[in-house]
C-alpha cells in the first residue's frame, strides 16, 4: 500500500526540518519505505526508481532482470544519461531564462543549447539514426520497453515549453515528441496527471 504527499515547493516546506531528516537534498521527490525497520528514506528519482523496480517491481513489467545484461544496461544508461546531463541542464534553463529577474544572455544561450544538445541526442535514440530501427522507448529490444528510464525521463521534457524552447526548435526531434505523446497516452500516466496531481497548470512561470 503507498500514499502520496503533494508538496508545494513554492512555499520551501521541502526545506524545513521534518523534510530535510527524510531528504538532506531539500528537493522533491522523496520516498519512504515505512514496510522497513526503521522506515528508509530514499532520495533522487533515478535512485527512487531503481528501488521501487527492484523492491516492487519483482516481474519486471517497467524495468529488467540485472541478468538480462543488454536491456538492464541500456536502462541504467538512458536513467542516468537523463538524471546527469539533461535534468541538470533542465533546471538552469528554467532558472536562468524563466525564473531570474537578471536575464543573462550568456547564461540562457548556454544551457538552452545544451538541453537542445540532449534532446539530439534522445532524438538520435528513439529515431534509431544509426541502428536503423525507430525505437518506441529508450531501453529494451527491438523497439523498447517502457521502463524506469523512460520514467525518470518524460516528466522533465513534457515540460518543454516551460523552458523558453520554441515549437520551431522542437520541430528538429520529430522522434522525441511522439515519444512525449507516446507516454501521455498511457492510462496510467493520466491518471497521475489527473486532478489530485496536476498541480503544473497552475504554475506562473
Ligand atoms: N536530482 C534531484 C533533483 C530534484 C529537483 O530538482 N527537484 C526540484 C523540483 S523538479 C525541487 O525540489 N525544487 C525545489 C527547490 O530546489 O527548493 C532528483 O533527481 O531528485
Amino acid at each position: 500500500m503507498w500514499t502520496t504527499t503533494v508538496i508545494d515547493i513554492s512555499t520551501n516546506v521541502q526545506k524545513s526540518d521534518w523534510f530535510l531528516r527524510l531528504n538532506p537534498n531539500g528537493r522533491i521527490p522523496v520516498l519512504l519505505d515505512n514496510v522497513q525497520s526503521p522506515p528508509l528514506p530514499v532520495m533522487e528519482t533515478s535512485a527512487e526508481l531503481l528501488y521501487l523496480a527492484r523492491q516492487v517491481d519483482t516481474r519486471n513489467v517497467f524495468s529488467f532482470a540485472e541478468n538480462d545484461t543488454a536491456s538492464y544496461s541500456e536502462a541504467l544508461q538512458w536513467l542516468f544519461f537523463w538524471h546527469g546531463s539533461g535534468a541538470p541542464y533542465h533546471g538552469q534553463v528554467i532558472h536562468f531564462a524563466i525564473l531570474a529577474k537578471e536575464k543573462l544572455p550568456y547564461a540562457i544561450t548556454r544551457f538552452t543549447n545544451e538541453l537542445l544538445r540532449v534532446f539530439g541526442v534522445l532524438e538520435i535514440r528513439l529515431s534509431g539514426k544509426y541502428i536503423g530501427q525507430p525505437r518506441e522507448y529508450l531501453a529494451g529490444p527491438g523497439a523498447g520497453k517502457y521502463s524506469v528510464a523512460d520514467m525518470g525521463t518524460w516528466p522533465w521534457i513534457k515540460l518543454w515549453m516551460f523552458t523558453g524552447i520554441t515549437e520551431e526548435q522542437m520541430s528538429e526531434f520529430p522522434h522525441l515528441r511522439q515519444w512525449l505523446d507516446r507516454i501521455e497516452g498511457r492510462t496510467a500516466v493520466q491518471r497521475a496527471m489527473g486532478d489530485k496531481y496536476k498541480k503544473v497548470d497552475d504554475l506562473k512561470l
